[in-house]
């Protein structure tokens, strides 16, 4: 296995693996802790990633009349410039907006008559709301479709986005170690990212013991690139949780499917034992009706007792219509419904509209005050 150290390890161009003559770009991903994690691609390794990203878009309705509007940061993040060159390579119109400055990023959707969004699914979620805030009507925007992707992100959250938007959200995967977004990549029939394995190799281990799992169980994703240039990466453990179907999609495509990404090893939290993923948590605040999806899980310990409190907001009409009593059984309802999910107590606190923080990009959700002291 290769694992995610080594490219610290080597900090920043030491596992490149042709002369640095032939590497034409660089992107790294912010680690939490000291330097970043660097890549590097040759010509040829670009023109491979603007291929994907060009069938990534195609599976999403892209065309060459499209309006493509890239809302993930440019930058050293792979998310606004690998999406854009896929815009350019497909031939629709790419508008280089980056995350940020949403009343303009609405403006410009309107006036552009932007067809695709492409953001993280959390930022597609604040825009959303200040589109709602900002009383513009549905009709006056063209919106068909979302790449959304970058962070985990449920079915529950899709529903709530294809109404919220009126579209089709699809899901896409990638990271900058294997390449960035375009490694695999949701069509509308919505039942897996089809992987693109004429250019990655995905395989499904055991977490603990490295052993390969068979198709359609649950385990680490691991990678291995076929075609890139000056970042190959042998069996890359991606610490990412994931499923593979083999068989066939509906639209007609062969290529493996990766159910949607569960969460990753580190995401993952541990309370009293159990193991704990976020999306976990956002399914089941998704299915109540009274509480809006903007949550965070606040992990802190109480003696020697790990206690996960789980804050979400209610919505503004729950918050006008209902009295304390009946917040009070809502509270108890969605508690409940996560003890009994995730197999531990946890503490549910409602809070008012807009006071959990919106982002632009990937949203962080777990505050581990353990850590913090
Ligand atoms: O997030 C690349 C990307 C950009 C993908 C835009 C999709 C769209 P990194 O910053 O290196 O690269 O982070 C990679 O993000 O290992 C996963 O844990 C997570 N991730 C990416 N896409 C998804 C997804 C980009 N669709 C890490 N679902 C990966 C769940 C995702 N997690």
């Amino acid at each position: 296995f290769t694992e995610k150290g080594v490219l610290r390890d080597h900090y920043p161009f030491g596992m490149f693996a042709v002369p640095q003559e032939e590497v034409v770009r660089v992107h790294a991903s912010s680690g939490t802790t000291g330097k970043p994690t660097v890549v590097g691609y040759t010509r040829g390794d670009l023109e491979v990633w603007a291929d994907l990203m060009a069938r990534a878009l195609t599976m999403a309705g892209a065309t060459t009349s499209s309006v493509v509007q890239v809302a993930y940061g440019y930058g050293l993040f792979t998310g606004g410039l690998g999406v854009h060159y896929g815009v350019e390579r497909l031939g629709a119109i790419a508008v280089p907006a980056s995350g940020g400055n949403t009343p303009r990023q609405i403006m410009l959707m309107e006036d552009f008559g932007t067809n695709i969004l492409a953001c993280t699914p959390s930022y597609a979620l604040y825009l959303a709301e200040v589109i709602e805030e900002m009383g513009i009507e549905r009709s006056r925007l063209a919106l068909e479709a979302g790449v959304f992707g970058a962070e985990p992100w449920t079915n529950q959250m899709r529903q709530s986005l294809e109404s919220r938007l009126q579209i089709k959200a699809l899901d896409i995967y990638g990271l900058s170690e294997i390449m960035g977004p375009g490694v695999a990549m949701e069509c509308p029939h919505q039942t897996g990212l089809h992987f693109f394995e004429d250019h990655f190799l995905p395989e499904i281990i055991d977490p603990d013991t490295g052993e390969t799992l068979p198709y359609g169980e649950k385990g680490e994703l691991v990678i291995t690139t076929l075609t890139k240039e000056a970042l190959p990466m042998l069996r890359y453990r991606t610490r990412d949780i994931a499923v593979l179907h083999p068989e066939p999609c509906s639209c007609g495509r062969t290529l493996v499917r990766l159910e949607k990404i569960l969460g990753r090893t580190d995401d993952m939290v541990i309370i009293r034992g159990v193991n704990v993923f976020p999306s976990q948590v956002e399914t089941v605040l998704l299915r109540a009706q009274e509480v809006a999806p903007f949550y965070e899980l606040i992990i802190d310990r109480k003696g020697s007792l790990d206690i996960l409190e789980v804050r979400v907001e209610v919505t503004e009409c729950t918050l006008q219509t209902a009295e304390i009593k009946e917040l009070e059984r809502i509270r108890s309802r969605i508690k409940r419904d996560l003890d009994s999910t995730l197999g531990i107590a946890v503490e549910v606190r409602l809070v008012e509209p807009r006071t959990i923080g919106r982002t632009e990009g990937k949203a962080k959700r777990v505050i581990d005050r353990r850590t913090e002291r």
